[in-house]
């Protein structure tokens, strides 16, 4: 009985075919760079028990590959180790010069995407800094652990796993920084070390942008806020971040902390505050004479995660020229505030850079 015709047209198609060649080659897959700079999962304890006592950064980035042979089923991987250092001592210089070896990669047409492997402590800065400098496309993706690959049911390898898959998939182009941690895809912007010693200690307050699971990324949410090609910071174009501090906000607070700052040379002050960034009566007046001398003064907030400092509510920010860190944490806000530095010093741009980024 004959074929219908559709079902013998693809027949004599496939029998047309020279004799052993393949139905479709398989597709070549994603050449996946991966910049190593330390942290925990570099990290070796004494003991599979040792799950939070241990030392980071000391597995170097060769040996790091070579532990997850899986990670060739997803990429064609290399490494390069930029730096191996625990990401508490992250300095900005650091930044910069990470940023530029992003950057640099991502123009290389032989890159399909980039993963970084990072210390947890500060990711959430590098994230975001990354996110708001690198003017790639290409799907830049940020990984780390929250325990060493010598403990027990260590998270690493299965996040580098993730993060390479990721950064492989055409999909996750266009989406800015990214973070992938605990089977979880956050976007740079939002993402922070919430808990400091589970493995679902990273959280967005908006939520995961997806899931990478099995070597295959998820996605149900996108960026709204500008990032990577549309930001108006080019990592190419800076090499200094000017310098900003931050002092923690609390009903016995007094101004030594600002005053030491700003006479140390600090342009802008992150005040991270309580409730929707308050300031204790006994600091105002001192935050206002520094706002006289031309520093900077940026209301964040303790209680970050699901909300935003909303301008002129307990503090005239408007007569104060003061400026809101919208729903960004204090440790966001001053990568923010030194990149907004780079390019102006008047209080009213850099309050619209804080609602654009
Ligand atoms: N000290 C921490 C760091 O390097 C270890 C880690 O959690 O990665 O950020």
């Amino acid at each position: 009985m004959g074929l219908p015709p559709a079902q013998e047209a693809l027949a004599q198609m496939s029998a047309q075919r020279a004799p052993g060649a393949s139905l479709a080659q398989p597709a070549a897959k994603a050449r996946v760079v991966i910049l190593a700079t330390g942290g925990t999962i570099a990290g070796a304890g004494a003991s599979a028990a040792n799950s939070a006592t241990y030392q980071a950064a000391k597995v170097p980035v060769d040996k790091l590959l070579a532990s997850v042979p899986e990670l060739a089923n997803v990429a064609q991987v290399r490494g390069e180790q930029v730096f191996q250092i625990a990401s508490e001592s992250f300095t900005d210089a650091q930044l910069l010069q990470l940023g530029k070896r992003v950057s640099a990669l991502s123009k290389q047409a032989d890159v399909d995407g980039i993963v970084i492997t990072h210390g947890t402590d500060t990711l959430e800065e590098t994230a975001y800094f990354l996110n708001l400098t690198v003017h790639t496309s290409k799907p830049v993706v940020v990984v780390g652990s929250m325990r060493p690959g010598t403990a027990l049911s260590a998270d690493g390898a299965l996040n580098l796993y993730n993060a390479v898959a990721t950064a492989a998939s055409p999909t996750a182009g266009g989406k800015g920084v990214l973070v992938v941690m605990n089977d979880e895809i956050h976007t740079g912007r939002d993402v922070s070390k919430s808990i400091n010693v589970r493995t679902e200690a990273f959280k967005s307050p908006w939520g995961a942008l997806g899931m990478a699971v099995e070597g295959q990324t998820y996605w149900f949410r996108a960026p709204v806020k500008r990032h990577t090609v549309h930001s108006e910071f080019d990592i190419d174009h800076i090499d200094h971040l000017p310098q900003v501090e931050i002092a923690y906000g609390y009903g016995n607070a007094s101004p030594t902390a600002y005053q030491a700052f700003a006479a140390s040379g600090a342009k802008a002050l992150i005040h991270a505050g309580t409730g929707n960034g308050s300031v204790s009566s006994a600091v105002v007046p001192a935050l206002r004479e520094l706002r006289a001398k031309g520093i900077h003064i940026i209301r964040s907030s303790r209680v970050v995660g699901g909300g935003f400092v909303i301008r002129n509510a307990e503090q005239p920010d408007d007569q104060y020229d003061w400026i809101v860190a919208h729903d960004l944490n204090p440790q966001k806000a001053r990568i923010l505030a030194a990149l907004a530095l780079t390019k102006t010093n008047d209080a009213q741009v850099i309050q619209r850079i804080f609602m654009d980024y």
